[in-house]
Protein backbone atom coordinates (compact mmCIF):
# COMPACT_ATOMS: atom_id res chain seq x y z
CA UNK A 1 0.00 0.00 0.00
CA UNK A 2 1.26 3.46 -0.65
CA UNK A 3 0.34 6.48 1.41
CA UNK A 4 -0.06 9.59 -0.24
CA UNK A 5 1.11 12.41 2.32
CA UNK A 6 -0.33 15.75 1.22
CA UNK A 7 -3.21 15.97 -1.58
CA UNK A 8 -3.17 19.35 -2.98
CA UNK A 9 -2.20 20.22 -7.04
CA UNK A 10 0.08 17.15 -7.39
CA UNK A 11 -0.43 15.10 -4.31
CA UNK A 12 -4.06 14.55 -5.60
CA UNK A 13 -4.06 13.23 -9.05
CA UNK A 14 -0.81 11.13 -8.03
CA UNK A 15 -2.60 9.54 -5.49
CA UNK A 16 -5.56 9.09 -7.97
CA UNK A 17 -3.48 8.10 -10.94
CA UNK A 18 -1.86 4.94 -9.26
CA UNK A 19 -5.12 3.97 -7.59
CA UNK A 20 -6.89 4.16 -10.88
CA UNK A 21 -3.73 1.88 -12.00
CA UNK A 22 -4.40 -0.90 -9.55
CA UNK A 23 -1.81 0.26 -6.54
CA UNK A 24 -3.55 0.33 -3.39
CA UNK A 25 -3.41 3.90 -2.19
CA UNK A 26 -4.63 6.11 1.19
CA UNK A 27 -4.06 9.05 0.76
CA UNK A 28 -3.52 11.74 4.27
CA UNK A 29 -3.46 15.54 4.33
CA UNK A 30 -3.76 17.14 7.68
CA UNK A 31 -6.60 19.54 6.22
CA UNK A 32 -9.69 17.86 7.76
CA UNK A 33 -11.78 20.23 5.68
CA UNK A 34 -9.86 19.15 2.65
CA UNK A 35 -10.23 15.51 3.58
CA UNK A 36 -14.26 15.67 4.47
CA UNK A 37 -14.89 17.28 1.19
CA UNK A 38 -12.63 14.35 -0.52
CA UNK A 39 -14.68 11.81 0.97
CA UNK A 40 -18.08 13.82 0.23
CA UNK A 41 -16.69 12.97 -3.27
CA UNK A 42 -15.76 16.22 -4.55
CA UNK A 43 -12.46 16.93 -5.90
CA UNK A 44 -11.02 20.03 -4.47
CA UNK A 45 -9.70 21.87 -7.51
CA UNK A 46 -10.42 21.87 -11.48
CA UNK A 47 -8.34 20.57 -14.23
CA UNK A 48 -9.03 18.65 -17.35
CA UNK A 49 -10.42 14.92 -16.93
CA UNK A 50 -10.02 15.06 -12.99
CA UNK A 51 -13.17 14.07 -12.23
CA UNK A 52 -13.23 11.34 -14.14
CA UNK A 53 -9.74 10.19 -12.79
CA UNK A 54 -11.21 10.81 -9.20
CA UNK A 55 -14.00 8.79 -10.08
CA UNK A 56 -11.99 5.62 -11.44
CA UNK A 57 -9.95 5.86 -7.79
CA UNK A 58 -12.75 5.71 -5.84
CA UNK A 59 -14.30 2.65 -7.54
CA UNK A 60 -10.69 1.30 -7.35
CA UNK A 61 -11.14 1.68 -3.69
CA UNK A 62 -8.83 4.57 -2.60
CA UNK A 63 -9.64 6.33 0.84
CA UNK A 64 -8.94 9.86 2.47
CA UNK A 65 -7.75 10.81 5.91
CA UNK A 66 -5.83 12.96 8.30
CA UNK A 67 -3.77 9.64 10.04
CA UNK A 68 -0.62 8.23 8.66
CA UNK A 69 -0.81 5.17 7.61
CA UNK A 70 1.21 2.31 8.59
CA UNK A 71 3.07 0.88 5.23
CA UNK A 72 5.65 0.20 3.23
CA UNK A 73 5.98 3.33 0.49
CA UNK A 74 5.23 6.82 1.41
CA UNK A 75 5.27 9.50 -1.15
CA UNK A 76 5.10 13.23 0.46
CA UNK A 77 3.60 15.65 -1.73
CA UNK A 78 3.50 19.01 0.39
CA UNK A 79 4.29 22.46 -0.53
CA UNK A 80 7.78 24.16 -0.47
CA UNK A 81 7.78 27.89 0.11
CA UNK A 82 10.76 29.77 -0.08
CA UNK A 83 11.76 32.18 2.06
CA UNK A 84 10.76 35.30 0.72
CA UNK A 85 13.84 37.31 2.37
CA UNK A 86 16.77 35.02 2.25
CA UNK A 87 15.46 33.29 -0.99
CA UNK A 88 16.21 30.22 0.32
CA UNK A 89 14.00 26.72 -0.12
CA UNK A 90 11.74 26.65 3.40
CA UNK A 91 11.39 22.93 4.06
CA UNK A 92 8.87 23.46 7.16
CA UNK A 93 6.42 21.51 5.38
CA UNK A 94 8.53 18.31 4.08
CA UNK A 95 10.17 18.14 7.74
CA UNK A 96 6.84 18.11 9.65
CA UNK A 97 5.56 15.12 7.21
CA UNK A 98 8.94 13.25 7.42
CA UNK A 99 8.54 13.31 11.30
CA UNK A 100 4.86 12.59 11.31
CA UNK A 101 5.54 9.59 8.53
CA UNK A 102 8.46 8.31 10.56
CA UNK A 103 6.17 8.19 13.95
CA UNK A 104 4.39 5.19 12.03
CA UNK A 105 6.56 3.86 9.67
CA UNK A 106 8.38 0.39 9.73
CA UNK A 107 11.93 -0.98 9.81
CA UNK A 108 12.66 -0.01 5.89
CA UNK A 109 9.98 1.57 4.91
CA UNK A 110 10.61 3.90 1.70
CA UNK A 111 10.18 7.56 1.92
CA UNK A 112 10.02 9.40 -1.58
CA UNK A 113 9.89 13.10 -1.89
CA UNK A 114 7.64 14.49 -4.74
CA UNK A 115 8.35 18.20 -3.59
CA UNK A 116 10.43 20.34 -5.34
CA UNK A 117 13.82 21.01 -2.95
CA UNK A 118 16.95 22.68 -4.09
CA UNK A 119 20.34 20.57 -4.33
CA UNK A 120 21.43 19.03 -1.12
CA UNK A 121 17.72 19.76 1.09
CA UNK A 122 17.46 16.06 1.74
CA UNK A 123 21.14 15.92 2.95
CA UNK A 124 21.42 19.09 4.62
CA UNK A 125 17.46 19.21 6.30
CA UNK A 126 15.83 15.48 6.00
CA UNK A 127 18.49 12.63 6.95
CA UNK A 128 19.48 14.48 10.08
CA UNK A 129 15.99 13.68 10.90
CA UNK A 130 16.35 10.49 10.59
CA UNK A 131 19.81 9.86 12.40
CA UNK A 132 18.34 11.99 15.35
CA UNK A 133 15.48 9.64 15.45
CA UNK A 134 17.75 6.14 14.98
CA UNK A 135 15.56 5.68 11.92
CA UNK A 136 18.22 5.35 9.47
CA UNK A 137 16.60 1.91 8.24
CA UNK A 138 13.92 4.26 6.23
CA UNK A 139 14.94 4.46 2.81
CA UNK A 140 14.99 8.43 0.88
CA UNK A 141 13.77 8.98 -2.76
CA UNK A 142 13.51 12.08 -4.35
CA UNK A 143 11.17 11.88 -7.30
CA UNK A 144 10.15 15.27 -8.21
CA UNK A 145 6.64 15.87 -10.13
CA UNK A 146 6.82 17.47 -13.69
CA UNK A 147 3.10 18.16 -14.46
CA UNK A 148 1.58 21.17 -15.46
CA UNK A 149 -1.61 22.80 -14.19
CA UNK A 150 -3.59 22.64 -17.23
CA UNK A 151 -2.95 19.49 -18.42
CA UNK A 152 -1.83 17.36 -15.16
CA UNK A 153 -3.83 14.63 -15.93
CA UNK A 154 -2.16 13.88 -19.68
CA UNK A 155 1.42 14.57 -18.06
CA UNK A 156 1.16 12.13 -15.38
CA UNK A 157 0.37 9.84 -18.15
CA UNK A 158 2.78 10.76 -20.61
CA UNK A 159 5.82 12.73 -19.10
CA UNK A 160 9.29 11.37 -18.55
CA UNK A 161 10.57 11.07 -14.76
CA UNK A 162 13.51 11.35 -12.53
CA UNK A 163 14.30 8.95 -9.41
CA UNK A 164 16.95 9.48 -6.95
CA UNK A 165 17.86 7.37 -4.52
CA UNK A 166 20.98 6.57 -2.50
CA UNK A 167 21.29 2.47 -3.68
CA UNK A 168 20.09 1.51 -7.12
CA UNK A 169 17.28 -1.39 -5.99
CA UNK A 170 15.37 0.94 -4.23
CA UNK A 171 15.21 3.40 -6.86
CA UNK A 172 14.52 0.56 -9.41
CA UNK A 173 11.61 -0.74 -6.93
CA UNK A 174 10.24 3.19 -6.87
CA UNK A 175 10.44 3.31 -10.84
CA UNK A 176 8.60 -0.30 -10.70
CA UNK A 177 5.53 1.82 -8.94
CA UNK A 178 5.76 4.59 -10.97
CA UNK A 179 5.68 2.20 -13.87
CA UNK A 180 1.85 1.48 -13.05
CA UNK A 181 1.02 4.65 -14.30
CA UNK A 182 3.61 6.34 -16.58
CA UNK A 183 4.01 5.84 -19.95
CA UNK A 184 7.39 7.99 -20.41
CA UNK A 185 10.64 7.12 -19.72
CA UNK A 186 12.00 7.10 -15.89
CA UNK A 187 15.78 7.98 -15.26
CA UNK A 188 17.13 6.55 -12.04
CA UNK A 189 19.89 8.75 -10.41
CA UNK A 190 21.15 9.74 -7.32
CA UNK A 191 18.97 12.65 -4.86
CA UNK A 192 21.14 15.51 -5.61
CA UNK A 193 21.42 14.90 -9.15
CA UNK A 194 17.47 14.78 -9.13
CA UNK A 195 16.82 17.49 -6.80
CA UNK A 196 19.42 19.44 -8.65
CA UNK A 197 17.25 18.90 -12.31
CA UNK A 198 14.09 19.75 -11.00
CA UNK A 199 14.93 23.35 -10.53
CA UNK A 200 17.13 23.89 -13.38
CA UNK A 201 14.00 22.83 -15.39
CA UNK A 202 12.19 25.43 -14.03
CA UNK A 203 14.90 27.98 -13.99
CA UNK A 204 15.08 27.19 -17.87
CA UNK A 205 11.60 28.27 -17.86
CA UNK A 206 11.73 31.28 -15.95
CA UNK A 207 15.32 32.57 -17.72
CA UNK A 208 13.54 32.27 -20.88
CA UNK A 209 10.42 34.10 -20.28
CA UNK A 210 12.79 36.60 -18.47
CA UNK A 211 14.14 36.94 -22.04
CA UNK A 212 11.03 37.29 -23.90
CA UNK A 213 10.03 39.98 -21.51
CA UNK A 214 13.50 42.06 -21.54
CA UNK A 215 12.93 41.93 -25.44
CA UNK A 216 9.29 43.27 -25.23
CA UNK A 217 10.46 45.95 -23.01
CA UNK A 218 12.93 46.77 -26.03
CA UNK A 219 10.69 46.29 -28.41
CA UNK A 220 8.13 48.88 -26.91
CA UNK A 221 11.22 51.26 -26.32
CA UNK A 222 11.87 50.96 -29.64
CA UNK A 223 8.56 50.87 -31.27
CA UNK A 224 9.29 47.41 -32.90
CA UNK A 225 6.97 44.21 -32.54
CA UNK A 226 8.59 41.63 -30.37
CA UNK A 227 5.96 39.31 -31.62
CA UNK A 228 6.30 39.28 -34.99
CA UNK A 229 10.32 39.35 -34.27
CA UNK A 230 10.46 36.26 -31.84
CA UNK A 231 8.17 34.53 -34.55
CA UNK A 232 10.41 34.78 -37.34
CA UNK A 233 13.41 34.39 -34.70
CA UNK A 234 11.67 30.88 -33.70
CA UNK A 235 11.96 30.39 -37.31
CA UNK A 236 15.55 29.72 -37.03
CA UNK A 237 16.43 25.55 -36.19
CA UNK A 238 18.14 26.04 -32.91
CA UNK A 239 16.03 29.25 -31.69
CA UNK A 240 12.83 28.76 -29.16
CA UNK A 241 11.75 31.66 -27.65
CA UNK A 242 8.88 31.56 -25.23
CA UNK A 243 6.23 34.82 -24.72
CA UNK A 244 6.39 37.68 -23.28
CA UNK A 245 3.42 38.29 -20.50
CA UNK A 246 2.45 40.43 -17.82
CA UNK A 247 4.35 38.57 -15.50
CA UNK A 248 4.75 35.07 -14.07
CA UNK A 249 2.88 33.28 -11.50
CA UNK A 250 2.28 29.95 -10.17
CA UNK A 251 3.88 27.87 -7.40
CA UNK A 252 7.12 26.80 -9.86
CA UNK A 253 8.66 28.74 -12.16
CA UNK A 254 7.76 32.13 -9.94
CA UNK A 255 9.73 30.29 -7.03
CA UNK A 256 12.27 27.52 -7.79
CA UNK A 257 14.59 29.66 -9.42
CA UNK A 258 15.10 31.43 -6.33
CA UNK A 259 16.49 28.47 -4.00
CA UNK A 260 19.19 28.67 -6.58
CA UNK A 261 20.08 32.83 -6.25
CA UNK A 262 19.03 32.07 -2.26
CA UNK A 263 22.06 29.08 -2.15
CA UNK A 264 24.39 30.20 -4.83
CA UNK A 265 24.33 34.40 -4.21
CA UNK A 266 27.35 34.99 -5.92
CA UNK A 267 26.91 32.71 -8.86
CA UNK A 268 23.54 32.81 -9.76
CA UNK A 269 23.41 36.17 -11.51
CA UNK A 270 21.64 35.45 -14.60
CA UNK A 271 18.81 33.59 -12.81
CA UNK A 272 18.45 36.59 -10.25
CA UNK A 273 18.21 39.35 -12.90
CA UNK A 274 15.43 37.20 -14.92
CA UNK A 275 13.45 36.53 -11.54
CA UNK A 276 13.87 40.53 -11.18
CA UNK A 277 12.60 40.63 -14.92
CA UNK A 278 9.65 38.77 -14.35
CA UNK A 279 8.33 40.14 -11.07
CA UNK A 280 8.71 43.72 -12.67
CA UNK A 281 6.23 42.62 -15.05
CA UNK A 282 2.98 43.33 -13.64
CA UNK A 283 4.34 47.16 -12.37
CA UNK A 284 5.57 47.44 -16.48
CA UNK A 285 1.99 46.64 -16.82
CA UNK A 286 0.20 49.04 -14.64
CA UNK A 287 2.46 51.91 -16.05
CA UNK A 288 1.29 50.82 -19.74
CA UNK A 289 -1.94 51.29 -18.52
CA UNK A 290 -1.22 54.83 -17.15
CA UNK A 291 0.50 55.47 -20.44
CA UNK A 292 -2.55 54.63 -22.57
CA UNK A 293 -5.29 56.42 -20.10
CA UNK A 294 -3.32 59.59 -20.93
CA UNK A 295 -2.85 59.03 -24.48
CA UNK A 296 -6.50 58.23 -24.56
CA UNK A 297 -7.68 61.32 -22.65
CA UNK A 298 -9.05 59.15 -19.67
CA UNK A 299 -9.03 60.46 -16.09
CA UNK A 300 -10.83 57.79 -14.37
CA UNK A 301 -9.05 54.04 -13.00
CA UNK A 302 -12.49 52.61 -11.70
CA UNK A 303 -13.65 52.38 -15.98
CA UNK A 304 -10.09 50.23 -15.99
CA UNK A 305 -10.71 46.30 -15.82
CA UNK A 306 -8.13 43.26 -15.43
CA UNK A 307 -9.73 40.62 -17.38
CA UNK A 308 -8.23 37.29 -15.51
CA UNK A 309 -7.37 36.57 -11.91
CA UNK A 310 -5.81 33.38 -12.34
CA UNK A 311 -1.84 32.73 -13.23
CA UNK A 312 -2.36 31.26 -16.29
CA UNK A 313 -4.98 30.44 -18.95
CA UNK A 314 -7.84 28.40 -18.25
CA UNK A 315 -6.76 27.36 -14.64
CA UNK A 316 -8.11 27.92 -10.50
CA UNK A 317 -4.92 28.71 -9.24
CA UNK A 318 -4.10 32.04 -8.16
CA UNK A 319 -0.77 31.49 -6.61
CA UNK A 320 1.28 34.89 -7.07
CA UNK A 321 -0.70 35.59 -10.00
CA UNK A 322 0.32 38.77 -12.14
CA UNK A 323 -2.91 39.92 -11.95
CA UNK A 324 -2.90 39.87 -7.89
CA UNK A 325 0.56 41.19 -7.96
CA UNK A 326 -0.72 43.92 -10.17
CA UNK A 327 -3.22 45.01 -7.52
CA UNK A 328 -0.87 44.91 -4.45
CA UNK A 329 1.61 47.36 -7.16
CA UNK A 330 -1.89 49.78 -7.41
CA UNK A 331 -2.44 49.28 -3.33
CA UNK A 332 1.20 50.44 -2.20
CA UNK A 333 0.74 53.31 -5.09
CA UNK A 334 -2.10 54.46 -3.31
CA UNK A 335 -4.09 53.58 -5.81
CA UNK A 336 -7.27 51.78 -6.03
CA UNK A 337 -10.47 51.19 -8.22
CA UNK A 338 -9.38 48.87 -10.94
CA UNK A 339 -11.83 45.98 -11.48
CA UNK A 340 -11.55 42.74 -11.86
CA UNK A 341 -12.92 39.72 -13.81
CA UNK A 342 -11.88 35.87 -13.77
CA UNK A 343 -14.94 33.26 -14.92
CA UNK A 344 -12.32 30.49 -12.60
CA UNK A 345 -12.80 32.59 -9.80
CA UNK A 346 -16.39 31.93 -7.97
CA UNK A 347 -15.59 33.91 -4.75
CA UNK A 348 -14.78 37.04 -4.08
CA UNK A 349 -11.31 37.24 -3.34
CA UNK A 350 -10.57 41.15 -4.23
CA UNK A 351 -12.28 44.34 -4.19
CA UNK A 352 -14.30 45.17 -7.01
CA UNK A 353 -14.44 41.86 -8.84
CA UNK A 354 -17.50 40.77 -10.86
CA UNK A 355 -18.60 37.10 -11.83
CA UNK A 356 -20.37 38.09 -14.95
CA UNK A 357 -18.18 38.74 -18.06
CA UNK A 358 -20.99 40.82 -19.49
CA UNK A 359 -21.16 43.38 -16.53
CA UNK A 360 -18.08 44.00 -16.08
CA UNK A 361 -17.64 45.32 -19.94
CA UNK A 362 -20.60 47.72 -18.98
CA UNK A 363 -18.57 49.06 -16.45
CA UNK A 364 -15.19 49.87 -18.85
CA UNK A 365 -13.64 51.02 -21.11
CA UNK A 366 -10.14 49.62 -20.90
CA UNK A 367 -9.79 46.13 -20.66
CA UNK A 368 -6.43 44.90 -19.87
CA UNK A 369 -6.65 40.76 -20.78
CA UNK A 370 -4.28 39.65 -18.22
CA UNK A 371 -5.01 35.70 -18.95
CA UNK A 372 -5.68 34.36 -22.07
CA UNK A 373 -8.56 31.96 -20.80
CA UNK A 374 -10.37 30.34 -23.34
CA UNK A 375 -13.51 32.67 -22.71
CA UNK A 376 -12.05 35.67 -23.80
CA UNK A 377 -11.07 34.08 -27.53
CA UNK A 378 -14.54 32.80 -27.89
CA UNK A 379 -15.87 36.33 -27.17
CA UNK A 380 -13.03 38.82 -28.13
CA UNK A 381 -16.25 40.41 -30.25
CA UNK A 382 -17.41 41.74 -27.04
CA UNK A 383 -14.71 44.03 -26.78
CA UNK A 384 -15.17 45.64 -30.19
CA UNK A 385 -15.77 48.79 -28.42
CA UNK A 386 -13.21 49.34 -25.91
CA UNK A 387 -9.81 50.18 -25.94
CA UNK A 388 -7.62 47.34 -25.18
CA UNK A 389 -4.10 46.49 -23.36
CA UNK A 390 -3.52 42.36 -24.50
CA UNK A 391 -0.92 41.52 -22.48
CA UNK A 392 -0.77 38.15 -24.48
CA UNK A 393 -1.05 39.26 -28.50
CA UNK A 394 -4.59 37.39 -28.90
CA UNK A 395 -6.70 40.47 -29.62
CA UNK A 396 -7.06 41.12 -33.75
CA UNK A 397 -9.54 43.88 -33.01
CA UNK A 398 -8.57 47.50 -34.39
CA UNK A 399 -8.11 49.72 -30.71
CA UNK A 400 -5.30 46.95 -29.47
CA UNK A 401 -2.43 48.69 -27.11
CA UNK A 402 0.26 45.47 -26.09
CA UNK A 403 2.74 45.31 -23.67
N1 LIG B 1 4.46 32.22 -18.98
C1 LIG B 1 4.90 33.32 -19.73
N2 LIG B 1 5.36 33.10 -21.00
C2 LIG B 1 5.42 31.86 -21.54
C3 LIG B 1 5.00 30.75 -20.77
C4 LIG B 1 4.53 30.97 -19.48
O1 LIG B 1 4.87 34.47 -19.28
O2 LIG B 1 5.83 31.74 -22.70
C5 LIG B 1 3.97 32.43 -17.61
C6 LIG B 1 2.55 31.86 -17.39
O3 LIG B 1 1.56 32.76 -17.80
C7 LIG B 1 2.54 31.62 -15.90
C8 LIG B 1 3.98 31.23 -15.60
O4 LIG B 1 4.75 31.68 -16.71
O5 LIG B 1 2.21 32.79 -15.17
C9 LIG B 1 4.25 29.78 -15.37
O6 LIG B 1 3.44 28.99 -16.20
P1 LIG B 1 3.93 27.72 -17.00
O7 LIG B 1 2.76 27.23 -17.76
O8 LIG B 1 5.14 28.00 -17.78
O9 LIG B 1 4.40 26.68 -15.88
P2 LIG B 1 3.75 26.16 -14.48
O10 LIG B 1 4.32 26.98 -13.37
O11 LIG B 1 2.28 26.03 -14.55
O12 LIG B 1 4.38 24.67 -14.42
C10 LIG B 1 5.79 24.51 -14.42
C11 LIG B 1 6.19 23.45 -15.46
N3 LIG B 1 7.62 23.46 -15.64
C12 LIG B 1 8.21 23.52 -16.88
O13 LIG B 1 7.56 23.61 -17.89
C13 LIG B 1 9.70 23.44 -16.92
C14 LIG B 1 5.71 22.08 -15.01
O14 LIG B 1 6.17 21.08 -15.90
C15 LIG B 1 6.22 21.79 -13.59
O15 LIG B 1 5.75 20.52 -13.13
C16 LIG B 1 5.66 22.86 -12.67
O16 LIG B 1 6.19 24.12 -13.11
C17 LIG B 1 6.09 22.54 -11.24
O17 LIG B 1 5.24 22.07 -10.47
O18 LIG B 1 7.27 22.70 -10.92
Amino acid sequence: MVNVIGLGYIGLPTALMMSSHGVEVIGTDYNKDLVDTLNAGHTTFKEDGLDDLFQSALDAGIRFTTDYQVTDTYIVSVPTPYDKFSKKVDPCYVVAAVKNVLDVAPQGAVLVIESTVSPGTVEKSIRPILKEQNRTDVKLVHAPERIIPGNMVYELLHNNRTIGADEKEIGERIKQLYSSFCQGEIVVTDIKTAEMTKVVENTFRAVNIAFANELAKICRHDNMDVYEIIRICNMHPRVNILQPGPGVGGHCISVDPWFLVGDYPSLAKVIDESMKTNDGMPDFVLNRIYEIMKEKGMTDITRVGLYGLTYKENVDDMRESPTLQLLESQERHLATGLKVYDPFIEKDVVANQYHNLDEFLDDIDLVVIMVKHNEIKEEMNKLSSKVVLDCHNICHLNEVYHI
